[in-house]
């Protein structure tokens, strides 16, 4: 595996090039051109720009997250071939500069949904949490409004402002959307990107649905194994891979990582590493990457993940924001950092116990 962290790119983060490279066995950076919106080509002289920055820094781009899917594509709106075009585009830049993991998702409207940005907990960190009666109580434009107010002033990936304040719209766009459609419109962009894919060796691999269910009533299809086995089966060539996340597919407190990846096999091309508490079924927080700290068993996890063969980029996931940092919530550097060293730990000691026939 080789260690990861996110980086959101020039002006976009709290976090410099120049850290990330101390976090010992970190080699590289998942980011992006965060300031292009959703549906637009990304040109080539921009994916060589941020290529160099990260490479002067000592750095290599693993992958990108994301490319944003344009809402005309997972909505299958008549002109969604135009927003396909420019994604191939996008694609060929990033395959010509030798980038060739591609992270998104297929979720309507919403990125990623959590209710709370700095909930406290008893030692004075504070997590991101998701309580399932404050989805169900509010209306999603005041939730998009709260969330946005509570990003620290950094705009969040998947919340851009310039999209969300058309969140009426969208809903209303979004109206005739039921699950099946949605699936048919992902197949259907899967298979358009297909030769790009092909000719550039680039893999895509798809971010569960976070949380793992319809929220605010918009479907949700990449809610676990059967779903992703399904997308895989649909689709079935190499380039159709997965963004295995342990923060999404473990909203589900009945989750079994090790069953996910033996069955994706090498079909997992990127990793997100994290654990959840859960307190009850749709009520949960972040946790410390340590397996103590919450309700996931990380060893079997990252167990399962060396066992496989899992070569690919792996990144820990939203960090706790403590020793008074300012940062996107989720994306500091002092509790990455820590799982980054964690996750390490973990996969040296897997790693010698296998040599040693442990
Ligand atoms: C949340 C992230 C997601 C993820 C996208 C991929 O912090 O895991 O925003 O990057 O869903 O497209």
């Amino acid at each position: 595996m080789k260690m990861t962290l996110r980086w959101y790119g020039p002006g976009h983060d709290s976090v410099t090039l120049d850290q990330i490279r101390q976090i010992p066995g970190v080699t590289g950076v998942i980011t992006t051109l965060y300031d292009i919106p959703a549906g637009e080509e990304w040109p080539l002289e921009r994916v060589r720009q941020l290529k160099k920055v990260v490479e002067d820094a000592g750095l290599k781009i693993e992958g990108i997250e994301s490319v944003n899917v344009h809402d005309a594509i997972k909505i299958g709106t008549p002109d969604r071939d135009k927003y396909i075009e420019n994604y191939i585009r996008s694609l060929e830049h990033l395959g010509q500069e030798g980038i060739n993991l591609v992270c998104y998702n297929f979720m309507p409207v919403f990125d990623w949904t959590r209710t709370d940005l700095a909930k406290m907990r008893p030692d004075g960190a504070t997590v991101l949490a998701y309580d399932q009666k404050v989805v169900d109580s509010i209306d999603p434009q005041v939730f998009f409004d709260q969330t946005n107010d509570a990003s620290n002033g950094f705009v969040m990936p998947g919340w851009e402002p310039e999209r969300l304040a058309h969140v009426k719209e969208l809903f209303e766009a979004y109206k005739d959307v039921d699950a099946d459609r949605l699936f048919n419109n992902l197949v259907y962009f899967l298979e358009a990107i297909g030769p790009v894919c092909e000719k550039y060796g680039i893999r895509m691999a798809i971010h569960p649905d976070d949380p793992s269910w319809p929220v605010f009533g918009l479907p949700r299809i990449i809610t676990g194994k059967d779903a992703i086995l399904k997308l895989f089966r649909a689709v079935d060539k190499p380039y159709n891979g997965l963004t295995f996340c342990m923060g999404s597919l473990g909203s589900n407190p009945d989750i079994n990582f090790p069953d996910v990846i033996r069955a994706c096999g090498d079909r997992i091309y990127f990793a997100h590493v994290r654990n959840l508490h859960h307190f009850a079924p749709g009520v949960f927080e972040e946790a410390a990457h340590l397996s103590s700290d919450g309700s996931f068993d990380m060893y079997e996890a990252v167990k399962a993940l060396h066992d496989t063969g899992f070569d690919g980029p792996i990144r820990p996931d939203h960090g706790r924001t403590i020793w008074g940092e300012k940062c996107m919530p989720g994306y500091g550097l002092y509790d990455r950092a820590l799982g980054a060293m964690y996750i390490e730990g973990l996969w040296e000691a897997i790693d010698k116990a296998e040599a040693r026939g442990v």
